[in-house]
């Protein structure tokens, strides 16, 4: 082990960054533990579409053999859907499979922190970890929670999933002093849901509105990023009452099989996909999809601040 960082940034990204060309950092747990191969694999391809349509560059991240690669190609992301025993890191595991020369998919607290290293500013995922239902009990808090709260990177979410307690994860990000600004809308989305029933304590009506408020925040010093909840397209949602007993029967089933700590969040989202005969893969698809051309008009408003 040297003392240098080992950490691989694509030339066409570190091109991008320098010469203030909007970059859109993307996270592969997704990729690895959130979908199922190859609409995976396709959906990492047409996101990057996507942000390149918008006028930005996308950079996937992850860690190979050991290395944070950012701005992963193509067929490195093909190779990492493909690999067998791809762990699932968070700020926790990032040191060990970095001395251990692993290879990880990375989380949204994962990825903001190796996005910031890389200096990119803004963030496209699906959703963001949270409070897990039942958290008073089984203490189950996503460490990305704590990771916008402390590391500032824009990250653009379709709000948090629906299987967590989406109002106590509402109040450890204010807790947190995280701004939380739904897009063109007053209520915080709940992932396959344009609604939650609950306010969001902030809206923005455009990408510059966010841009400007993350620019504020580097000017007052606040450590931390900011969350943007951008709901999914009415065509795609899939209504709360046809969600709501998918999730109860996969936490039931989580529950019955002793599913804890990382396993829980893949093992959930791959029952809900049994149980709606593949209906949330094709919104998540299409929210992941929306959060990935928002992202890169934020980027494209920050770099005019530049
Ligand atoms: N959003 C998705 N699918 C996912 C995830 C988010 O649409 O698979 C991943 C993200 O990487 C997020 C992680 O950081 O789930 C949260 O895991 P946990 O609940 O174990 O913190
Ligand atoms: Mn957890």
């Amino acid at each position: 082990m040297t003392n240098t960082l080992h950490i691989n940034i694509a030339p066409h990204i570190t091109q991008a960054l320098k010469e203030n060309t909007p970059v859109v950092a993307l996270e592969s747990t997704i990729i690895t533990h959130g979908m199922p191969y190859p609409k995976n694999v396709e959906t990492a391809r047409e996101v990057e579409k996507i942000i390149q349509d918008n006028g930005a560059v996308p950079a996937t991240i992850a860690i190979i053999d050991g290395v944070i690669e950012i701005g992963i190609s193509e067929a490195g992301i093909e190779d990492l859907a493909k690999r067998q025993n791809v762990l699932k890191l968070s700020r926790a595991d990032l040191a060990f499979a970095i001395s251990e020369q692993k290879t990880g998919a990375t989380t949204v607290a994962a990825t903001m922190i190796c996005a910031r290293l890389g200096g990119i500013d803004v963030f496209a995922t699906g959703g963001i970890g949270g409070v897990h239902r039942g958290a008073e009990l089984s203490f189950d808090v996503s460490a990305d929670l704590q990771e916008l709260a402390i590391t500032d990177t824009i990250v653009v979410c379709a709000g948090a999933k629906a299987l967590l307690d989406i109002s106590k994860t509402l109040e450890v990000l204010e807790t947190g002093g995280v701004p939380v600004m739904a897009f063109q809308t007053d209520e915080f989305p709940a992932f396959w849901s344009r609604s939650s029933g609950l306010p969001c304590p902030l809206r923005a009506d455009s990408a510059k509105t966010i841009a400007d408020t993350f620019i504020a925040r580097r000017k007052l010093n606040l450590d931390g990023g900011l969350l943007v909840a951008n709901p999914v397209p009415a065509e795609f949602e899939l209504a709360r009452e046809t969600i709501e007993p998918a999730i109860i029967q996969a936490l039931q089933d989580a529950e019955n099989e002793g599913i804890r700590a990382k396993d829980v969040t893949p093992y959930i989202l791959d029952k809900i996909f049994q149980i709606t005969n593949g209906a949330s893969l094709e919104t998540n698809i299409a929210l992941i999809k929306n959060n990935a051309a928002l992202a890169a008009q934020i980027a494209i408003e920050l770099v005019k601040t530049r």
